[in-house]
């Protein structure tokens, strides 16, 4: 039987010069290339299973995962009020941080480890951290620095001078407009302050829209144009991707900095957004509007959670928690600033399971960030750097039964990320082996597979030679962009991972054994 399956990769041909036009007249959400693939109703186990092999990230997909690990920051109103979430009513006198210096934010987060900040430009209170067009409530009716201030101009400039890319969270939520709830007046209203954000401050990676939702301050409920936001993004910052309540970028579903096995990014599409996706691909062009809901399940995309849908998307998961309890600065969590330990935790659960990690460091009443969170920080890092400087595979003899000279073993220790190893698909028990001349010990794995060609691996372990037979250490379900498993201590001049289950020929690009010095 003939798959219809149509991907807009297979379609590109007549489908390029439409989706061009499409994207031009903002008309298309938003969803291109592999990152979207239909599937025709009533397809079989085995029709999902080869359109699940077709699902891919899209460029910005997989330069946002290889990111793995940036900082939030949540600074405004809040931070001078201790609030977490206020009504929009407080007044902007109360904006004055003493010593505000977005360059002590920025290289901290650099020398932490981080790759990029995404920084709370409006959050539900509606006080803008740069002097927008839209509203008095903002920096510029603050006494900080006499009302001339731009923080968001700061920020995206100190992160240009270190090098770390910049998002922007904009809460559509916004306590404080009067226009909100008059919903066509806000929408324009929020696609002039997303425009301000897009042209004014450089390249930006990412553009957070939160899920929280209420009433307006006239008590008033919005409904927001997401299409047009996102064309709007699309068209001013095609690299962005667009997270939470966005197209590229699931939330992991907590804010406990806890991910889940399997964590896959190939997802059905909620049907209930997708009632009409259409059988042409022209249609379907115009028709593939995807508006996430916030998907907490324990698997979110295992074969039979795949049964019924219409289509497929590369959708992967964010995880994003907090340093601190709050998300915003409170003197009284001086003293609860998690410890090194505890974000190695959540490290492991979050870039370690086919995540990434925003993690939220919220900046003091000064406006610098705090001593106890700038100690915290700066030990992880060398924690993760103790642990993962020496892959000890690198030392090891390299086996696998059914060598392919296109995607050798030798491919699985280079730090290339376009190389990769692929079991050959008639080896229906792939194993792969590593010898030691003497004895090693270790307490963590690490593999990655080659996402840019999609997601396969479904169940793996790994064992070692004792006492004439092997031994399981460890076994996971999904790998995806990162997989690291942690354990007890073993010793061993034998090592190997077998695949025991996967959706075509497992392939990874990367494979380590380290040891943990701190365990
Ligand atoms: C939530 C918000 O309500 C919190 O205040 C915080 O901004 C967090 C990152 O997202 O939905």
């Amino acid at each position: 039987m003939i798959i219809k399956m149509i991907s807009k990769n297979k379609v590109s041909i007549i489908g390029v010069s439409i989706c061009c036009l499409l994207e031009f007249l903002c008309v298309a959400t938003i969803v291109y290339a592999q990152q979207y693939v239909a599937v025709p109703l009533n397809a079989s186990d085995k029709e999902l299973l080869q359109a699940s092999l077709t699902v891919k990230p899209s460029e910005r997909q997989l330069k946002w995962q290889e990111m793995e690990y940036y900082g939030f920051i949540h600074f405004g109103i809040n931070t001078f009020t201790g609030q977490e979430w206020s009504d929009g009513t407080n007044s902007p006198d109360l904006f004055n941080p003493t010593a505000l210096d977005a360059e002590q934010w920025v290289a901290t987060f650099k020398n932490a480890g981080m790759k990029g900040l995404i920084l709370t430009a409006k959050h539900h209170d509606g006080f803008c951290l740069w002097p927008t067009k839209t509203t008095n409530y903002s920096v510029a009716a603050s006494p900080w620095r006499n009302g001339q201030g731009d923080l968001v101009r700061e920020v995206s400039e100190a992160c240009r001078r270190h090098g770390l890319k910049m998002g922007v969270y904009l809460s559509p939520w916004d306590r404080n407009h009067p226009a909100y709830g008059d919903s066509p007046v806000y929408n324009q209203v929020f696609r002039e302050q997303l425009t301000e954000l897009l042209t004014n401050y450089g390249e930006l990676f990412e553009m957070w829209f939160d899920g929280a939702n209420g009433e307006g301050p006239n008590g008033k409920i919005q409904v927001y144009d997401w299409e047009s936001y996102y064309a709007l993004i699309r068209r001013l910052q095609p690299q962005a991707v667009i997270a939470i309540m966005g197209p590229d970028v699931r939330w992991v579903g907590n804010e406990a900095g806890k991910g889940r096995d399997p964590e896959w990014s190939v997802l059905p599409v909620e049907s209930a957004s997708q009632k009409s996706i259409a059988e042409d691909s022209q249609q379907e062009l115009s028709n593939c509007l995807f508006i996430p809901k916030n998907a907490k399940g324990d698997d979110m995309g295992s074969r039979h959670l795949l049964r019924g849908t219409r289509a497929l998307i590369w959708y992967p998961s964010e995880v994003d928690t907090s340093i601190r309890p709050g998300w915003f600065y409170h003197p009284e969590q001086d003293n609860q600033v998690k410890s090194p330990e505890v974000l190695e935790e959540i490290y492991y659960n979050s870039v370690g399971m086919n995540s990434t990690l925003l993690l939220n460091v919220p900046p003091d009443r000064r406006g610098l960030l705090h001593e106890n969170d700038i100690k915290s920080l700066m030990q992880l890092k060398e924690r993760i750097e103790n642990v993962f400087s020496n892959n000890l595979l690198e030392k090891a003899h390299i086996r696998y039964s059914m060598e392919d000279k296109n995607h050798s073993v030798q491919n699985l220790i280079t730090k290339d990320k376009k190389v990769y190893w692929k079991a050959e698909d008639k080896d229906n028990q792939p194993i792969l082996e590593f010898r030691f001349k003497t004895n090693v010990s270790f307490n963590r794995l690490v593999l990655q597979e080659p996402i840019y060609n999609g997601q396969r691996i479904e169940k793996f372990v790994l064992e070692i030679y004792r006492d004439k037979q092997w031994i399981t250490v460890a076994e996971g379900k999904t790998v995806g962009y990162k997989r690291i498993l942690s354990f007890p201590v073993v010793e061993t001049k034998c090592v190997r991972v077998r695949f025991l289950s996967y959706r075509s020929a497992p392939e990874l690009q990367y494979i380590g054994v380290f040891l943990s010095p701190g365990d």
